[in-house]
């Protein structure tokens, strides 16, 4: 029987000898509590009167669902309460959330997708929680500019997937560690040590119904893998498509593959270089894959080294085993 490691035994482990190892417990555990909340409002459903429309848009003129302000209210809650923030900046919300009066400050900023893939909520698909922390060290306020940090200056990253279990996922740089929640405890375990992301894979993630949109190097891959063993790649594929990034990335993690959420020409033509958001959905999900030795990148440059120039800036996304990234940046570079 292997020793039980719970999330604090992994914190205190990871961040022994560290001058911020307190801070960044405090904090991470922080992150767990709301994440703990989140999914038992995912899991009572209707039960807790959380489904449904809010009857209003977020800054991405998305309509919200209801779980989509709740979700970021307990998460605002919950990690400000650790004291350990400075800000706080949700796809939910145009600006950063200030650290209220009275509220201790510290020196990390955190980006959050409360619900990620909530379309999925009404349906009972999956959905998540995907978060980044960033190192904060000015003694005044942050504005929103003090969050447009690369990717490649991450302190934490990590998601919570509701799914058939509830998973928190996270990296503080020295490999991608998974937990399980024990729903008896209320805690989370580590189940999943060292994630690696599978090199080779035959599964590709994307939203098909834009095909007639897509750019060259796109339409060449997915075309080579629906061509199969009969193709250029003389082997058969298979897709999937979760309809939430945590529930395609988580899957990779798992198994391998690639996640697709390429620029296309329809989008270009309203102006917008992407579907998924730079700082709370790329760059978090993009340290992940390059932790568990898999790559990201969106297309002209590695996801992590996109300087962002606005909060909710989109990106085209790329990312999975490192062999079939590698190839995708091939076709992108001819
Ligand atoms: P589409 C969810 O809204 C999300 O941001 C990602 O989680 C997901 O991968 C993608 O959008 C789904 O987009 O166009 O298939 O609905």
């Amino acid at each position: 029987m292997t020793k039980r490691i719970t999330l604090a035994d992994f914190l205190a482990a990871e961040t022994q000898g560290q001058s911020n190892a307190a801070a960044l417990s405090a904090l991470t555990l922080s992150i767990a509590d709301a994440c703990v909340d989140i999914a038992a409002l995912v899991r009572h459903g209707e039960l807790a009167g959380v489904l449904g429309a809010a009857g209003q848009e977020n800054v991405q003129g998305e309509e919200q669902k209801k779980l989509d302000i709740i979700a970021n209210d307990v998460f605002i809650d919950k990690t400000q309460a650790s004291g350990q923030l400075a800000g706080i900046a949700s796809e939910e919300m145009d600006n950063h959330h200030p650290i209220p009066e009275g509220v201790a400050r510290g020196n990390y900023l955190i980006t959050v997708d409360p619900l990620d893939g909530s379309s999925n909520i009404d349906v009972n698909g999956a959905t998540g929680t995907i978060f980044s922390v960033l190192p904060y060290a000015k003694e005044s306020p942050p504005d929103d500019a003090d969050f447009l940090q690369a990717g490649n200056q991450q302190v934490l990253a990590g998601y919570c997937l509701y799914s058939s279990a509830t998973m928190l996922v996270l990296t503080f740089g020295h490999g991608v560690a998974g937990f399980t929640l024990d729903l008896d405890q209320g805690e989370f375990v580590l189940s999943h040590p060292a994630m690696q992301v599978p090199a080779q894979s035959r599964e590709f993630s994307i939203n098909a119904a834009y095909a007639a949109h897509w750019h060259a190097p796109i339409k060449r891959y997915i075309d080579e893998c629906v061509q199969g063993d009969a193709g250029p790649r003389g082997e058969n594929f298979n897709m999937r498509w979760a309809g939430s990034m945590v529930g395609d990335v988580h899957r990779i993690l798992c198994r391998g593959g690639v996640f697709l959420y390429p620029s296309d020409a329809r989008m270009e033509k309203a102006g917008k270089t992407g579907k998924l958001r730079l700082m709370y959905e790329a760059s978090p999900m993009g340290w992940l894959m390059e932790q568990a030795s898999g790559k990201a990148h969106t297309g002209a440059q590695n996801i992590l080294e996109v300087i962002p120039t606005s909060l909710h800036q989109r990106v085209p996304v790329m990312m999975g085993s490192a062999s079939e990234i590698d190839r995708l940046m091939e076709y992108h570079s001819t």
